[in-house]
C-alpha cells in the first residue's frame, strides 16, 4: 500500500520536477515565468487535492521553545505614522477590517486583546534556512473576518503593514482556506508578553501551515478582495513581487 506521505511526495515532486528541468533551457522570460507561475499553480493543486488543509500544524510543549528566536527582515518600521503609535504605546493605532466586508472594523489594541485568544507553540520556518519555536497569543483572524461579514466575491485576505523595503510597503496575502484554519491568528503576544517590536508590534499575522515571509508583521490593515491582481506588484506579497517567492508556501 502506497503510504499518504510517498504520495504527496511524488505527486508535489512530479510538479516542481517540471520547473527544475525547465531551469536550464530556459531564460527568466515572461513567457518562462509564466511557465514557472503554472507549474506553482499546478504544486498547489495538487498538493490542495492531497492534503487536508485544514489539518492541523504541529504544536509543542514549552520544553521544546527556543531560548533565542531570531528577529528577521524589518525589525523598526521607519515611517513616522509608524513611530507615532509606537511613541503613544500603539494607544491611539487601530487595526483596520474593511475592501469586501459588510461591517468594516477599526479595532483598539485593548478591544483585539479582549476578544477571545488562542494560545499556540509553534515551529516558524524561514526560507532562508533557520526555525524556532515560539508561543503566539492572539486573535483568530476568522473571528474578525465573520464578526466584519465577508461579502461574497472575496477570495483573498491582504495585510498592508507599516514597514517598507525601499518606497514599498510590505504586503502579504492568504487564501480563505488558510484565513479560516483555527490556527492562523493576529498575535498581540509572545511568549507571555506583548509582542515586541522587533517581531512586529503591535500585531502580527501567524499562519502556521505557511513560510516565514508569509506571517507578515506590523499588520495595520486586513482587507478582503476578490483578486490581488491590482494591488502593488499584483503577486500577492512583497517577496513574491521581488524575488519570485511563490505565493503559496505551504509547509
Ligand atoms: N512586515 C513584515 N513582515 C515580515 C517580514 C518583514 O520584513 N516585514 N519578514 C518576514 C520573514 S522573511 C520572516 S522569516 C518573519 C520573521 O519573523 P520574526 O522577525 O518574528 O522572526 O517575518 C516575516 N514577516
Ligand atoms: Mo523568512
Amino acid at each position: 500500500m502506497i503510504s499518504r506521505r510517498k504520495f504527496i511526495g511524488s505527486i508535489t515532486l512530479g510538479a516542481g520536477g517540471l520547473v527544475l528541468s525547465g531551469c536550464d533551457r530556459l531564460d527568466a522570460s515572461p513567457k518562462f515565468r509564466g511557465a514557472l507561475r503554472s507549474a506553482e499553480g499546478l504544486t498547489m493543486r495538487a498538493q490542495r487535492l492531497v492534503v487536508d488543509r485544514t489539518a492541523l500544524a504541529r504544536e509543542f510543549s514549552e520544553a521544546d521553545m527556543s531560548p533565542v528566536f531570531r528577529m528577521n527582515g524589518n525589525r523598526m518600521p521607519d515611517t513616522p505614522e509608524y513611530q507615532a503609535h509606537l511613541a503613544e504605546g500603539f494607544a491611539n493605532w487601530r487595526l483596520k477590517v474593511d475592501g469586501l466586508v459588510r461591517k468594516p472594523l477599526a479595532l483598539s489594541l485593548a478591544q483585539l486583546r479582549s476578544l477571545p485568544t488562542r494560545t499556540q507553540i509553534t515551529r516558524h520556518d524561514c526560507v532562508e534556512g533557520w526555525s524556532a519555536i515560539g508561543k503566539w497569543h492572539g486573535v483568530p483572524l476568522g473571528l474578525l473576518l465573520r464578526a466584519a461579514g465577508l461579502r461574497d466575491e472575496a477570495r483573498y485576505i491582504v495585510f498592508h503593514c507599516a514597514d517598507r523595503f525601499g518606497s514599498a510597503p510590505y504586503y502579504e496575502s492568504i487564501d480563505l482556506i488558510d484565513a479560516f484554519h483555527p490556527q492562523t491568528i493576529l498575535a498581540w503576544g509572545m511568549n507571555g508578553q506583548l509582542l515586541p517590536v522587533g517581531h512586529g508590534a503591535p500585531l502580527r499575522l501567524r499562519v502556521e501551515r505557511q513560510l516565514g515571509y508569509k506571517h507578515a508583521k506590523y499588520v495595520m490593515r486586513v482587507e478582503a478582495v476578490n483578486d490581488f491582481a491590482s494591488i502593488h506588484g499584483g503577486r500577492g506579497g512583497l517577496w513574491e513581487d521581488r524575488v519570485d517567492y511563490e505565493w503559496y508556501a505551504g509547509i
